[in-house]
């Protein structure tokens, strides 16, 4: 066994080679001996863990890269370096002689979070002459480690803790656009980033190296309502570099990730018919006026509005712009008394944009639309037809102080005698007043506010199946 001993070595030396005249013959030696490391070549690496994490997924192996806070002491607990006063971890590949010896072993079997005591004879660590600075030679050495993470160069991304929602129509492909909660944490549980604390989701196309590989390649293959966690390697995240404060390099992340919704940019408004009447002879079409209540929602269940809160319908003409597109794709081909589910893919909802505090920017729209009442359009173009025969004699009907001239009142007046005698039809859904106007103003060609026989007349010749 070898002994190292300080405090009173330099004259234990000398006493031990100068005896002579220093120390008289039959002298009784005293020893104040402090004993600073002992070992024998037979040691090997010992280690002794003091904290074991509740889980532990895996453990380092020989060419894992780990990355590990330390403190060194020699065996008398002499401090001689902590990653700790660094601020920042030792990274480095173990078992393949990046490492002293000691910890090249004593690392291996360690789980992210474990602790242990590594204690290793000279012959693993710094051998007879130390480092040439804080250790001896001849020193054992104990390292008090945390390991903080732990991967393998060959490693690709795991996906655990798959939760599934209970119907999963389609899964993401490469081009689709999805939208996603996250919380991002390393393997040792230090958070560096949520979108709930920003309370809107992160959105991207997936497959397409928007976002750091692991997480293009994570987010494939999901459903709407899905819940992963995606662990990834440094490789496939932020590399040995890191992102500066948050993420250190050659870390691991994990995400746990929440699939809100997705699309792709080529989606059509998708119809589902819930519910058919048995008679539908008339179903919708562009021009038709309509009455209808929805429950509107987004994929994840967060209610936007639903016309039965209150109590009325909503009514539009379908074809005019009054809705968004995939509401009009969704009204069309319908019958009264049908029900039907829409899923809105945002370019034909309310785009990247959203509603202020109602519909989130790049939003998939979930409809249960239900048709109420429907008032058939007239056909395209016309605002106002003839049910009957026109009267031979127009312009004297209409002029009733015969003043040979058609002043607004009596345009009006006339034609909402023919609307309300069931002569004539003007567009259902539209101002009626507002659509006489705009006929008499077309009527009137100088715009001086009444229309003359001249008037009257040519318009009527350049336009055969105009209004009137
Ligand atoms: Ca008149
Ligand atoms: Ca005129």
């Amino acid at each position: 066994m070898y002994i190292f001993i300080s405090g009173s070595i330099s004259l234990f030396t000398l006493l031990l080679f100068s005896p002579g005249d220093i120390i008289p013959p039959d002298s009784i030696l005293h020893f104040d001996v402090l004993l600073l490391d002992v070992w024998n070549p037979e040691d090997g690496v010992q280690s002794n863990t003091y904290h074991t994490p509740s889980t532990c997924s895996r453990k380092v192996e020989v060419s894992d890269y780990v990355r590990y806070h330390y403190n060194g002491t020699l065996l008398d607990g002499t401090l001689f370096d902590s990653s700790h006063t660094r601020l920042r971890t030792y990274d480095t590949y173990v078992g393949i002689g990046w490492l002293i010896a000691g910890m090249d072993q004593g690392l291996l079997g360690m789980c992210v979070g474990e602790k242990r005591i590594i204690t290793m004879p000279p012959s693993l660590g710094y051998g007879e002459n130390g480092d040439g600075s804080d250790i001896p030679g001849q020193a054992s050495l104990v390292f008090d480690v945390v390991l903080l993470d732990l991967h393998n160069p060959r490693d690709g991304i795991t996906v655990t803790n798959q939760f599934m929602p209970e119907s999963c129509t389609r899964k993401t492909v490469a081009g689709d656009f999805v939208r996603y909660h996250y919380n991002g944490s390393l393997l040792d549980g230090t958070f560096f980033d949520s979108s709930y604390s920003r309370n809107r989701t992160y959105d991207t196309y997936v497959g397409r190296g928007y976002v750091i590989a692991g997480m293009d390649e994570g987010l494939i293959g999901v459903c709407v309502g899905e819940k992963r966690t995606v662990t990834i390697p440094p490789h496939l995240g932020y590399g040995e570099e890191g992102t500066g404060s948050k993420i250190p390099g050659s870390a691991v992340l994990v995400f746990d990730i929440h699939i809100i919704d997705f699309h792709n940019p080529s989606d059509k408004t998708e119809i589902t018919v819930t519910h058919k009447p048995e008679e539908c002879d008339k179903p919708t079409k562009k021009g038709d006026f309509v009455k209808y209540h929805y429950n509107a929602s987004l994929m994840d269940g967060t209610s936007i509005d639903s016309t039965y809160n209150y109590a009325k319908t909503y009514n539009i003409v379908l074809g005019a712009n009054q809705v968004v597109p995939g509401m009009e794709d969704g009204l069309m081909d319908m019958c009264v008394g049908e029900k039907r589910h829409l899923v809105i893919p945002p370019h034909l909802g309310y785009g990247e944009r959203g509603v202020t505090d109602e519909v989130p920017g790049s939003a998939v729209l979930v409809f249960d639309i239900e048709l109420v009442e429907m008032e058939e359009g007239l056909p395209e173009g016309y605002m106002f037809i003839w049910n009957d025969e026109v009267s031979p004699d127009l312009f004297t009907e209409m002029d009733t102080d015969q003043n040979k001239q058609v002043e607004p009142s009596e345009f009006t007046d006339y034609i909402m005698r023919q609307v309300n005698e069931g002569k004539g039809r003007l567009a259902p859904g539209f101002d009626p007043y507002r659509i006489i106007d705009n006929m008499f103003s077309n009527q009137d060609r100088d715009g001086d506010g009444k229309i003359t026989e001249a008037e009257f007349k040519l318009k009527a010749d350049e336009a055969p199946h105009d209004e009137l």
